[in-house]
């Protein structure tokens, strides 16, 4: 991970280690017998955008939810969150839902958005810098799995965590058990960290939102193999592959694949690659809980369970975690 320095540090994808990592999570990925790459790729510049995209859709109500529980508990949530405080964001973004946080904050915070994707966070921090002028904003381009170094003269504030976006579903229960437990060592004895987590609901409305009508999300699967193209130098005709999102009510996840409409090999930094047609290569898992599951789960890492909130429509929640040691 790289470490924060007060000012962002762009360079990652063309220094060669966040380069590195991508080809090497490629050819890993496509050389199972079940095809998978990892969803942290679908974040290059693109990605983001298409991402920001698909948070308006009409069928995506996650983001519309989230925020709109948000406003309406903003006061709540962040009430008890001190004025020396360091507010550690996890997968950031555009750091859209953040902005209704910092609104309730003392102007004191010191905001630290992590998030793989350097494009996301340049254009967070200066729409933060315009709208929050006094507030001190340290990104981290990198992985929030991995540990996080802050600058000396915030190791020793109170931190206060914020996981919005239901990102931790992008992981499996097992791995999410493993990431809190983490996230909790991160925020220290003292921690505190808000979580939103999308509920579970009938198949329908989960795979519409998997599978919009404009085609978005499509867009930001396939992205991936363009990304492949873009930077590892690869000729994969994206128009051979086409986007399925599918609900798993046994496993409580939506699973995003990349399935070959046609047999093709594809080369990839000097190896080549067989699809048969038909053949998927599964891309993301987008995990849904229950309230009840996702509270036993924070638990089993090692949190105290706070308040949840969640909108008329029980569609989303968030959850408020407590460190033992903090109540
Ligand atoms: N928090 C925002 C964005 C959610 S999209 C929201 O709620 O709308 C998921 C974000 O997490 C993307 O910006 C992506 O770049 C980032 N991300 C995904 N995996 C990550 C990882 N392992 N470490 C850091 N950021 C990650
Ligand atoms: C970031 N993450 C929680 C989104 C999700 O809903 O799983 C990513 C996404 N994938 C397709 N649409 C949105």
């Amino acid at each position: 991970m790289k470490h924060p320095t007060g000012s962002i540090r762009i360079s990652e994808q063309a220094d060669g280690d966040g380069l590195l990592d991508f080809e090497d999570a490629v050819v890993d990925g496509l050389s199972k017998v079940r095809k998978s790459l990892p969803c942290r790729f679908f974040y290059d510049e693109r990605g983001s955008q298409l991402f920001e995209a698909i948070t308006l859709l009409p069928e995506y109500y996650p983001t519309r939810t989230e925020i709109e529980i948000l406003r309406e508990h903003a006061d709540e949530i962040v009430a008890s969150i001190p004025g020396n405080a360091v507010l550690l964001e996890f997968g950031s973004g555009s750091s859209t839902k953040t902005e209704i946080l910092l609104e309730h904050c003392p102007p004191t915070v010191t905001y630290v958005p992590i998030d793989v994707s350097p494009s996301a966070l340049a254009e967070a921090r200066q729409r933060l810098a315009r709208r929050f002028p006094a507030l001190t904003v340290t990104p981290v381009i990198g992985s929030f799995t991995d540990p996080i170094d802050l600058p000396p003269t915030l190791r020793s504030r109170p931190r206060m965590g914020f996981f919005p976006g239901s990102t931790i579903g992008n992981w499996t229960p097992e791995e999410a058990l493993t990431l809190l437990r983490s996230l909790r060592d991160m925020l220290k004895v003292n921690g505190r960290m808000i979580v939103g987590v999308d509920l579970k609901k009938d198949a329908q409305t989960l795979v519409r939102a998997y599978n919009d009508s404009a085609g978005v999300t499509a867009a930001f699967n396939l992205n991936i193999l363009a990304r492949i193209n873009r930077e590892l130098g690869s000729a994969i005709d994206v128009a051979s592959f086409r986007h399925e999102a599918i609900y798993d009510p046994r496993q409580g996840r939506i699973e995003m694949h990349l399935v070959s409409i046609r047999e093709q090999t594809i080369g990839i930094c000097g190896r080549r690659f067989h699809f048969l047609a038909g053949e998927r290569v599964h891309t993301e898992n987008s995990y849904k809980y229950t309230v009840p599951e996702f509270q036993e789960l924070s638990r089993r890492a090692g949190w105290l369970t706070g308040s949840v909130w969640t909108d008329a429509g029980s569609q989303f929640s968030i959850h408020e975690l407590i460190s033992p040691a903090h109540a």
